[in-house]
């Protein structure tokens, strides 16, 4: 259900980019990430209304939500243990993808389940701008819905699939984006219903 015509600069979707084989293995170390470091239920700052969606993160630095604001940080929020580090696979896919000479040092895990949904916002929190966000969909089918880069403006859906790649980048790096709904039941990968979102983001300025 994509929508017609040419995605905007920067904005790439490589639809089935990994195959069954490599989206098995990658969910694989996705469970050992997630045994290491559970997911957890960040709050909303100010607020602290819990987000629809669990979280955890791979990497040197991971990306957390709570009261006190957003922000990158080297630690789980609740076990106070260091990320695991990001799969070399997906370390591969950037190399291959990413169209950028510096590693990502954040992955964000985000765990959908059937009724969590992502409203629009900005990746903001990273000092390095240059690099893009490399986002990886497992599992059930979103809806994706970006716009441009004010809040506000027109906006498209697109439809991701377990396996596709999508990359935000270049004039489309601050675009508003966010998941209006899942479509549980579409993909067998997981054992029960929901989806994986997997974020590559380079934080730091090298
Ligand atoms: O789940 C997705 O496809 C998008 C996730 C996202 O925008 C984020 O984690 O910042
Ligand atoms: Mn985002």
């Amino acid at each position: 259900m994509s929508p017609p015509g040419a995605l905007p600069p920067g904005l790439r979707h490589h639809p089935g980019r990994l195959d069954a084989a490599a989206q098995g293995a990658l969910l694989a170390e996705i469970r050992a990430a997630t045994a290491e470091a559970p997911l957890y239920r960040p709050a909303m700052p100010g607020t602290g209304r819990p987000f629809s969606v669990r979280m955890t993160n791979c990497g040197s630095l991971g990306w957390v939500a709570d009261k006190a604001g957003y922000r990158y940080q080297p630690f789980h929020p609740e076990t106070g243990r260091p990320w695991p580090a990001i799969p070399a696979m997906l370390l591969d896919l950037w190399r291959e993808l990413a169209d950028h000479p510096h590693a990502p040092e954040a992955c964000l895990v985000n765990f959908y389940e059937p009724t969590a949904r992502m409203g629009l916002h900005q990746d903001k929190d990273e000092d390095d701008l240059a690099a893009p966000v490399l986002s990886v969909s497992l599992g059930d089918e979103a809806l994706f819905r970006f716009g441009g880069t004010t809040r506000g403006g027109p906006t498209r859906s697109l439809r991701l699939s377990s396996g596709d790649v999508l990359v935000l980048g270049g004039a489309s790096r601050l675009v508003f984006h966010g998941v209006d709904r899942i479509y549980p039941g579409t993909s067998t990968l997981l054992k029960g219903e929901g989806r994986i979102n997997l974020t590559l983001r380079r934080v730091t300025r090298p």
